[in-house]
C-alpha cells in the first residue's frame, strides 16, 4: 500500500472497503433539485450529508450493528443535469444494475422527485414513504412530474403499489380524496405513546420486502429546519428513528433520503438525514 492509499481520499466519500468482502450497500448521491418549488438547495445535500456521516456514531446498540465493520461503496454522484427526464432515466438504470448485482442501492437527493425513478426500478416492494407532505398533485408550478407529484405518477403507473405515508399532514384536499380512492394507508403524526405509534406503523406495513424513502420534512422543523418545504406538527426525531429501527423485521430492498437543503440547515437536518442514512444501512446490512 502507498502513502497516498493509505492517507489520501476523494473526499468526502464514505466507502468502508473491507478486504475480502464485497458491499451489500451502495451509496451513491442524485444532486438534483430543478423541480424544487420553494427553497432550491437540496442538489448540495448529498455532500453535505456525507460530511455528517463521517462525524456521527454509527454503532447501533439496539440492532448491535457496528457500521465500521459493515463493507460499504459509495459511488459518488449523479452527473449534474436540470432535465427531470435525464435525472430519472439515470437513476433507474443506476438503480437497475445495482439490484441485478444484489446491491442494496442507498440513494441520497436531491429532491424526492428521484423517488419516481428508484422505486420504479425496484417494484414488487411495498413502498414505504416519511414525508410531511403526500405528493399526490395532478401538476404543479406547471410541472407534471416533479417533487409535489411524484407518488401520483407511480400510483397512476401500478394501481397495485402497496404505499405507506407516515407522518404526513399536509396536502391539499384533492389529494386526501386521491390518496383515499388508491388506498394509500395515511398515519399522520399522533399523539399517542411512541411504542403505540410505533405498532400503527408495523401494522400497516403489508408485505416483507420494503423500499423505504425518507423525506427529512417529515420531522418538525424544530428538529430539521434545513428542509426544502418546512412544515409545522411533524415527527420528532426520536420518533422517525425509533419507527424506521422497528423496520428490523423487514427486508430493505432500497432506500433514498431526500430534501435536505443545507443552504437554511444549522447542520441540525444534515445530522439527522447522515443518522438516518447510517440507520438504514445498518438495517439493510443485517
Ligand atoms: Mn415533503
Amino acid at each position: 500500500m502507498s502513502y497516498r492509499d493509505l492517507w489520501l481520499s476523494p473526499a468526502p466519500n464514505v466507502s468502508n472497503i473491507i478486504e475480502g468482502q464485497s458491499p451489500k450497500v451502495s451509496i451513491f448521491g442524485v444532486p438534483f433539485d430543478a423541480t424544487s418549488t420553494y427553497r432550491s438547495g437540496s442538489r448540495f445535500a448529498p455532500n453535505a450529508i456525507r460530511d455528517a456521516f463521517l462525524n456521527v456514531e454509527v454503532y447501533f446498540r439496539d440492532l448491535d450493528v457496528d457500521l465500521e465493520k459493515v463493507c460499504i461503496e459509495d459511488l459518488g454522484n449523479l452527473k449534474q443535469t436540470s432535465s427531470v427526464q435525464n435525472m430519472v432515466v439515470a437513476v433507474q438504470r443506476v438503480t437497475e444494475e445495482l439490484r441485478q448485482m444484489s446491491k442494496v442501492p442507498a440513494i441520497i437527493g436531491g429532491e424526492h422527485t428521484l423517488t419516481y425513478a428508484s422505486y420504479s426500478a425496484i417494484r414488487g416492494a411495498s413502498l414505504v414513504v416519511f414525508d410531511a407532505h403526500l405528493d399526490l398533485r395532478d401538476e404543479f408550478a406547471d410541472l407534471r412530474l416533479s417533487h409535489a407529484t411524484y407518488l401520483r405518477r407511480l400510483l397512476e403507473e401500478d394501481d397495485s403499489i402497496d404505499a405507506v405515508v407516515i407522518g404526513a399532514r399536509a396536502a391539499s384536499k384533492e389529494e386526501w380524496e386521491f390518496a383515499e380512492q388508491r388506498k394509500v394507508k395515511i398515519i399522520p403524526p399522533q399523539d399517542l405513546s411512541l411504542e403505540e405509534y410505533v405498532r400503527k406503523v408495523k401494522s400497516s406495513i403489508s408485505q416483507r420486502s420494503v423500499y423505504v424513502s425518507v423525506d427529512l420534512d417529515v420531522v418538525d422543523p424544530a428538529f430539521a429546519p434545513g428542509v426544502g418545504n418546512p412544515e409545522p406538527g411533524g415527527l420528532t426525531s426520536r420518533e422517525l428513528l425509533a419507527v424506521l429501527t422497528a423496520l428490523r423485521g423487514c427486508s430493505i430492498l432500497g432506500f433514498d433520503v431526500v430534501e435536505l437543503d443545507p443552504l437554511t440547515d444549522t447542520g441540525s437536518s444534515a445530522a439527522l438525514a447522515a443518522k438516518v442514512l447510517a440507520l438504514l444501512i445498518a438495517l439493510a446490512s443485517r
